[in-house]
């Protein structure tokens, strides 16, 4: 068994006083006083819970029954609880939401919630406002007044939001605005019409005869909570999730310029004024206008607007300012992957482990999406929490995979493969002769998040040197808004990544998005190949993918640097033998 560093009898405590916390709130009886319990005999237990665990002596603390003590093993050798991640997860979205202020932890928010009903901070500043939260046991008029307090810091703190669950939203409210008789051109800008990994605040621009039909229409769609400014030229309003929406709507022969310019990023715009600059010609939201014979130089659409400075046309997601204005001049920008060019999933995990659908609908929903195969990828034994096939069940799903291609009910071509966990010291968690077996190896960090960066950098190094792994799944383990990555060497990472052939994956999960942009383009840059792949729990996932070739667009690859933009025949040489 390994010992973390840092694992204290505090920490472990604390992990099952939230979990106690959140049963709390999810009104369970009984079980949150025993983690409680536990919590508190831990805490005060004279020795190391790292060692107690390791002689297996967990059932002598009084308090800790087999459950819990099961759950303190996986805290000890993992860093972490999966049990206490999925308690997370099914929090009600309202009460998740209290805890968002600043003073309200699980504790509170279940008190909230059960005795006055509250499930969102509007609820929460009613009561506040009302003076009904002072009695509650616990709480006082001084609490009462800090949650106030901490109402309007949530207020006016910018929260960012996660691309992938943006983008649905701001489609939809484009396709809105698009239907409008009036309008006659519509276009997301800013980050999102850029793809960044998250947002700020959602930027739409339009043209129209009619103004005051737009705002009224935007203003009053189903969603919006709050009008925080309305004019004819620009409205914003915040929506029920809390996200800011600013409307411009522009003359028709500026809305190559707006765009251009609401499309940013403010860096990208700044080095192009100064080319602009450069030809003593001045370039705003309104135009790209000659100051010396005051004539407009483009301004209706936006290529145009980069033709005139001498540059081809770059890509929004290019637009950081990372070099793209240089190669834009010099005929150098990259044959960034097309959305379309993805011919299979490299990563998605059925029923058979934490997923909601089985293989077959798995891969009837592919062949939807126009896919040629994926790759099924459930996890391994040693990830308890998301039910880890045994080598056993995973020979059981390798004969349904067969059965399943064999019958060809679809025309997708079904790949046999395993999320395995890369262990403290490399070692992966399934057998080589299990391994040799499966189409697809992604190989995972679970666990154990917290060692050296060079205890890190060697255990997956390691595990590239399997040769049954064909691919590092979510190479950094950061969770967006969220987790920060590991420590990890990724310069020595992508070394051996492209020496040894093993693709870095890019994971298209929403919050996940990993490797980043950034680091794709370094892995690129170090001779690294990818495999792109949505980490897909359930049908309606598969369509993560798209963040995923985003991101890939925003680290500046090319379908050639992507393993499955190959027809089967050619993913088949990327990966290992
Ligand atoms: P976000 O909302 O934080 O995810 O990021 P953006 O890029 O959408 O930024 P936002 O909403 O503040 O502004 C939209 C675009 O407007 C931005 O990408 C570039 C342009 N812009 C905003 N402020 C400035 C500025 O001060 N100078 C310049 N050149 N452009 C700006
Ligand atoms: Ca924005
Ligand atoms: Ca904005
Ligand atoms: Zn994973």
């Amino acid at each position: 068994m390994e010992r973390l560093p840092g694992m204290t009898n505090l920490e472990v405590a604390a992990i099952l006083s939230e979990v106690a916390d959140l049963l709390e709130i999810q009104g369970v009886r009984f079980k949150p006083q025993a983690y409680r319990r536990a919590a508190q005999a831990i805490e005060t237990l004279p020795e190391d819970i790292a060692d107690v665990a390791r002689e297996e002596r967990l059932d002598e603390i009084p308090g800790v029954g087999k459950g819990i003590a099961g759950k303190v093993r996986e805290i000890v050798e993992t860093g972490s609880l999966a049990y206490l991640a999925s308690l997370r997860r099914e929090l009600p979205v309202g009460v998740q939401e209290l805890t968002r202020i600043e003073g309200i932890g699980p504790k509170k928010a279940a008190v909230l919630s059960r005795e006055l009903g509250i499930r969102s901070v509007d609820d929460l500043e009613a009561a506040a406002k009302a003076g009904r939260i002072r009695d509650l046991p616990g709480f006082g008029e001084k609490t009462e007044q800090n949650i106030l307090a901490g109402i309007a810091m949530s207020r006016t703190a910018k929260k960012r939001h996660l691309l992938g669950y943006i983008l649905p939203v701001a489609r939809e409210i484009e396709e809105r605005l698009a239907g409008l008789a009036s309008v006659r051109q519509v276009s997301l800008a800013g980050s999102i019409r850029r793809m960044k990994e998250t947002i700020g605040d959602l930027d739409i621009l339009a043209t129209s005869t009619r103004p005051e039909e737009v705002m009224e229409v935007f203003s009053t769609l189903p969603g919006v909570t709050r009008v925080l400014a309305r004019g004819t030229t620009k409205t914003s309003v915040v929506l029920a999730t809390g996200v800011q929406v600013d409307l411009r709507v522009v003359e028709e022969g500026q809305f190559g310029a707006a765009l251009q310019y609401f499309t940013g990023s403010k860096e990208h715009n700044i080095a192009l004024r100064r080319l602009a600059i450069a030809r003593n010609w001045r370039l705003n939201e309104y135009g790209l206008v000659d100051l010396a014979s005051n004539r407009m130089v483009a301004g209706e659409d936006e290529a145009g607007i980069y033709r005139a400075l001498g540059l081809a046309w770059i890509e929004p997601e290019l637009r950081e300012d990372r070099g793209e204005i240089e190669a834009a001049r010099a005929g150098t920008l990259p044959d960034l992957v097309g959305y379309g060019s993805i011919r299979g999933d490299l990563h998605v995990h059925t029923r058979w482990s934490e997923g909601a659908h089985s293989v077959g609908e798995m891969a009837e929903a592919a062949a939807a999406l126009g896919y040629e195969y994926i790759a099924v990828c459930d996890h391994a034994e040693t990830l308890h929490i998301a039910r880890g096939l045994s080598p056993e069940r995973l020979a059981d799903q390798v004969r349904e995979i067969e059965r399943i291609n064999r019958e060809g009910g679809s025309s997708v071509t079904v790949l046999s493969g395993t999320e395995c966990n890369i262990g403290m010291d490399g070692r992966i968690d399934l057998p080589d002769s299990v391994l040799a077996d499966l189409d697809v190896v992604v190989a995972s960090v679970h666990s154990g998040f917290r060692q050296p960066e060079r205890e890190m950098t060697e255990r997956v190094v390691t595990a590239m040197h399997n040769d049954h792994v064909d691919i590092i799944g979510h190479p950094t383990g950061r969770i967006l808004l969220a987790r920060e990555p590991y420590r990890i060497d990724l310069a020595a990472v992508f070394e051996a990544a492209a020496a040894l052939g093993v693709l870095l994956e890019i994971n298209a999960f929403p919050g996940r998005l990993d490797l980043s942009d950034v680091n794709a383009r370094s892995a690129r840059e170090a001779g690294v190949r990818f495999s792109l792949g949505s980490d897909a729990h359930s049908r309606e996932n598969l369509r993560y993918m798209e963040l995923g070739v985003a991101t890939a667009r925003r680290g500046w690859l090319t379908a050639d640097d992507i393993a499955n933009t190959r027809p089967l025949a050619g993913l088949r040489r990327f990966l290992r033998p």
